[in-house]
């Protein structure tokens, strides 16, 4: 038998750390590691990305769907280079995951081929851990350091392995022998909870407000129950981030959708009214949408004491986990429903929701794309994951789609990267081959990665049970970057056309191309039945405007009005924009 080399220790930590599968792309310097994964008999399995940006996204996708840790390998110099989309969308959500670089640089330092500054290229996506591993020895560690890191910083870890290193033989390590670490695999949970004064302090702010509003961001995956007694408890209304949108079931008579830009007029017009905002587990950037500052008093519940503040002003903090904070919270909140301002809050979930259905119903040329999502809406399984990409599409998703209680959703959401959608959905499907996925993309995106990650849809989709991977294209030809809306005119390029239906087809899977609003609720049945995944390419009208919610903010950029309370106001509308922008950055 062959010796152990360290490629085998990799591979043996890698399934000591439960991984099923890493993305990646080949290469000759990570050439060990792939064959000892080719030994490992898909256990865990290595699934070959198109770039190595799309397995960046299938990592991070990963996590996202299935909460668990997504690992990525490439090799060094361009190929580590293409990595750093998919690396930052998790570290600006927050997902944990580890990337593998496989490094072979051989002539003179300082130019060789391929050769890059890998340390100073990760270090701001990998802040928390970048290493170099240099002796067999310290490799279990390594690893298990780096997932370690990644679980409990919920952010991108990386770890570069020479190819020297990976071809080396290792004696069965012994334990606790000079200069070795022993390997612990798992991340220890921890269970945190706010001091009983903070908690109190929480319990008689939101006892002095009249009019309550929860803001609910991903953070508060698990806790919906929790949410709606405290909602029930204290008469309030409530909206969602963008990534908490699947948290809460959206027909709720008090959700008022998801707030911001992409976000519902009730949404804005919940933040506009009220007196106290409570937000559960949400670094939403959309701050222009927040209250007025000076408006609310605010409890803001985050997992991570570093979240706190970043926003918006804060003043009663509680460092907890979402569930189990809201829990100690409802043990001293009093039951105060409040029917007026939820008559208040209904109301505009009633108007917001007859307006959604009559921007759908308003005809477009060919399409509305609207329509497209409001059709899907009826129709979409409950057992669905489905895999938003950046685009006009947000904004339909946003409003448009209602997500059944058990439907999980995600999206790039904090760095708002084109071209996410497809490896998302490939993760997903990977993840859960016996349920449908769908990914709802524009054709820009799809011209991105689209395309090209349909070649692995292709390659994979026999070894699944439910063979249905649905691939929409909103095809609005539209190139001018802020996804839709503006008339095509002679300073807006026209994106070339591409038959999208045509490509699956081609590619030996199912392709519907649907260019008449009467027929677009037989397109969506028509892929959701099929025997094999799907592109359902729906010809959509590019001028349909995006009608952005009008934000809290407005009014005061063109306050005019002199004295202190004025200039008072209009410094914290700067400091709060001035949080945001730096956020962004
Ligand atoms: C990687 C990346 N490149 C560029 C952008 C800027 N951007 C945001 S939306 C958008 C247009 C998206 O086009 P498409 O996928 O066709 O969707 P549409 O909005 O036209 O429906 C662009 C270029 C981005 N967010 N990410």
């Amino acid at each position: 038998m062959a010796d152990r080399t360290v490629a085998d220790l990799v591979v043996e930590r890698l399934r000591a750390w439960r991984v099923p599968r890493a993305f990646g792309y080949p290469g000759a310097a990570l050439a060990p590691l792939l064959t000892a994964l080719d030994d490992a008999g898909g256990d865990p399995a290595f699934v070959p990305a198109r770039h190595e940006e799309t397995a960046a996204y299938m990592a991070t996708g990963h996590a996202k769907f299935t909460g668990g840790i997504g690992v990525c390998l490439a090799t060094q110099g361009p190929s580590a280079v293409h990595l750093l989309n998919g690396l930052y969308d998790a570290k600006l959500d927050s997902k944990p995951v580890v990337a593998i670089i496989g490094e072979d640089v051989s002539g003179p330092l300082g130019g060789a081929h391929e050769e890059i500054g890998l340390s100073r290229l990760f270090g701001d996506v990998c802040n928390q851990f970048v290493r170099y591993g240099r002796r067999p020895e310290q490799v279990p560690a390594l690893l298990d350091q780096a997932f370690r890191t990644a679980a409990a910083t919920r952010s991108p870890t990386c770890v570069v392995l020479p190819r020297a290193l990976q071809v080396t033989a290792v004696p069965d390590l012994l334990p606790q022998t000079a200069g070795v670490v022993t390997a612990t695999p798992g991340e220890p949970l921890a269970r945190v909870l706010p001091h009983d004064a903070d908690l109190d302090a929480a319990a008689s702010l939101l006892g002095a407000g009249q009019r309550v509003a929860l803001l609910v961001g991903q953070g508060a995956h698990g806790a919906a129950e929790e949410v709606v007694a405290l909602a029930d408890r204290l008469g309030a209304g409530v909206a969602t981030s963008l990534l908490g949108k699947p948290v809460l079931d959206e027909r709720l008579p008090f959700h008022t959708g998801v707030l911001g830009e992409v976000g519902t007029t009730a949404a804005a017009q919940l933040m506009g009214g009220c007196d106290t905002l409570v937000m559960i587990g949400t670094n939403d950037p959309w701050t222009d949408w927040f209250p007025l500052p000076g408006q609310v008093r605010t409890i803001q519940i985050d997992i991570d004491g570093r979240r706190i503040g970043t926003r918006y002003p804060v003043d009663v903090p509680l460092v907890g986990d979402a569930a189990d904070t809201l829990r100690a919270l409802l043990a001293r909140v009093p039951d105060r429903p409040n029917p007026q301002w939820r008559g208040v809050v209904e109301s505009a979930v009633d108007r917001w929701r007859a307006d959604a259905a009559d921007r759908a119903a308003v005809p477009a040329e060919p399409v509305n794309p609207q329509l497209v999502l409001r059709e899907l809406s009826a129709r979409l399984p409950r057992e669905a994951s489905v895999a938003v990409d950046v685009g006009s599409v947000v904004y339909w998703y946003a409003r448009h789609l209602d997500l059944p209680p058990g439907v999980q959703a995600r999206l790039c959401g904090t760095l708002g990267s084109m071209g996410c959608a497809l490896p998302y959905a490939v993760a997903a499907k990977l993840a859960r081959p016996d349920q449908p996925v769908l990914a709802l993309l524009g054709d820009g995106a799809m011209q991105l990665n689209g395309l090209a990650e349909l070649i692995t849809v292709a390659h994979h989709w026999t070894e699944w049970p439910d063979p249905r991977l649905v691939v929409l294209v909103l095809n609005n030809r539209d190139q001018s970057g802020v996804g839709g809306g503006r008339p095509p005119g002679a300073s807006v390029d026209r994106r070339p056309d591409v038959p999208y239906a045509g490509w699956a087809r081609l590619l030996g899977l199912h392709g519907v191309r649907v260019d008449r609003p009467d027929l677009v609720g037989a397109a969506w049945d028509e892929v959701l039945a099929a025997d094999r995944p799907s592109v359902l390419e729906a010809v959509v009208d590019p001028a349909v405007p995006l009608d952005v919610p009008e934000p809290a903010l407005a009014d005061l950029r063109g306050l005019v009005a002199e004295g202190d309370a004025a200039r008072r106001v209009r410094e914290r509308v700067i400091q709060t924009e001035a949080i945001a922008a730096e956020d962004l950055v």
